[in-house]
């Protein structure tokens, strides 16, 4: 019974990131537009030590996002929805940070000064998932 309740789950899951996804794919020429500005922003460098991150269309973009230690990300929530910026996975909830609910065209700031892998995911849908791998300096 629970393994059938945890295939339920799986597939409504797939279910909830394939309507994203289609979602995204009819996304308006202006969010195409935001998406291709977001992919053509410099990566981050040492000297200027902040990097910006795009939450649009249910999803964190870039998805995976490389930044030196001691780099301020600032994320931005372009959806009409509350999303949230949150350590961890699913399953296994981190403490490094967590921005709680945010609304449309508010923002997160984190300053990372510890190198590692930053896994993160929005609570309220649990699809949306991203890293920020920091480097050593
Ligand atoms: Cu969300």
């Amino acid at each position: 019974m629970a393994f059938m309740n945890m295939n339920m789950n799986i597939t409504m899951k797939r279910m909830i990131v394939t309507r994203a996804f289609r979602r995204a794919l009819q996304g308006s020429a202006m969010g195409t537009a935001a998406v291709l500005a977001v992919l053509a922003t410099p990566a981050a460098h040492a000297d200027d030590a902040t990097a910006t991150m795009d939450i649009s269309q249910f999803a964190f973009a870039p998805a995976a996002l490389q930044v030196p230690v001691g780099t301020t990300v600032t994320w931005t929530n372009h959806d009409a929805i509350i999303h949230s910026v949150t350590n961890g996975t699913p399953d296994a909830p981190a403490a490094a940070f967590d921005s709680g609910f945010f609304d449309q065209d508010g923002t997160f700031s984190f300053t990372f000064n510890d190198a590692g892998d930053y896994p993160y995911f929005c609570k309220r849908h649990n699809f949306m998932q991203g890293t920020i791998s920091v480097t050593p300096t």
